[in-house]
């Protein structure tokens, strides 16, 4: 691919925005990349945890590629929308845990794409923002959709409304990040957080997020259902068997499937 870069080490994907020259902005071509990778990961039984991050050390992602988006029509401008609307929501519901680690900006698609991974880890120099009425659009790949869902709707019209950038330590104030780290920690941090989920069970981790993404765009008593027929769902796994038997025998468990 060319401007994705991928490697896999003990389960592990760390995939790598790489457009440097742009700040890791995203064009068409990016958008459809991500789409096709991520399509394949949720193909490999190989791959449990996946940390996205962009390449260098001053962005994330810089947002959706202006020079592309300058004279684009309306229907080459759906067109780049759908794409990101595909590629995004591909991320969000991989079966496996997506997290990212946020080197830097993360300004419009840049702060959109983080917020469609399960987990934000937020480096020191992390900035977020929704700069795009500035430019006389709106968020338009799931920031006007996903940003009040993690921060309320209060603190997501200002943002949007005023585009004011944030740092990393507002960010986690406000519930947009989940840590904040130093920027030659966050990878690692980032595998450190990725091996204790892998010590546990992967498929019951695909069912809970299931569970919570289903469950939370949705009215109480048809998320507690759903929830339900997961839980039921997991009693029909070897993980089960084998981590209740573990917890009885005092031993630690050996959780496999997925
Ligand atoms: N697109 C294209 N190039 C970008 C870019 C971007 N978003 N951001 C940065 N670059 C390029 C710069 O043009 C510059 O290129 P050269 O001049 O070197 O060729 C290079 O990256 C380095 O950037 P700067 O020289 O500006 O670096 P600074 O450190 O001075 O500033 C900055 C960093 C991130 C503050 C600044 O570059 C900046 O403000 N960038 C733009 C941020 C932004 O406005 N992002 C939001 C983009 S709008 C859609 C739905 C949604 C969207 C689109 C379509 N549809 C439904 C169709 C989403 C829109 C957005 O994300």
């Amino acid at each position: 691919m060319k401007n994705l870069l991928m490697e896999v080490e003990n389960e592990v994907a760390v995939v790598t925005i790489n457009r440097p020259k742009s700040l890791n902005a995203l064009n068409s071509e990016t958008l459809a990349e991500i789409n096709e990778l991520f399509t394949e990961i949720e193909k490999r039984k190989d791959i449990r945890v996946v940390i996205l991050t962009g390449s260098g050390e001053k962005s994330f992602v810089a947002g959706a590629d202006i020079s592309e988006m300058v004279n684009a029509s309306s229907q080459e401008g759906r067109i780049m929308g759908m794409l990101a609307y595909e590629a995004f929501s591909k991320i969000e519901n991989v079966p496996q845990v997506v997290i990212a680690a946020v080197n830097g900006f993360a300004l419009g698609g840049g702060c959109e794409l983080a917020m469609s991974c399960d987990i934000r880890v937020a480096a020191e120099n992390a900035k977020f923002g929704q700069p795009e009425v500035g430019l006389g659009i709106l968020p338009g790949f799931g920031g006007t959709q996903r940003l009040p869902r993690l921060v309320g709707k209060g603190r997501a019209k200002e943002l949007i409304f005023t585009t004011d950038m944030i740092d990393a330590n507002e960010a986690y104030r406000i519930g947009l990040a989940n840590k904040v780290v130093k920027q030659e920690e966050l990878l690692d941090t980032c595998k450190e957080m990725a091996a204790k989920m892998l010590s546990k069970g992967s498929f019951a981790i695909t069912l809970a997020k299931q569970a919570i993404n289903v469950g939370t765009e949705t009215d109480l008593a048809s998320g507690l259902q759903l929830e339900a027929n997961l839980f039921g769902l997991a009693f029909s796994t070897g993980d089960k068997k084998e981590g209740m038997t573990a917890f009885l025998e005092k031993r630690k468990a050996d959780l496999t499937d997925f």
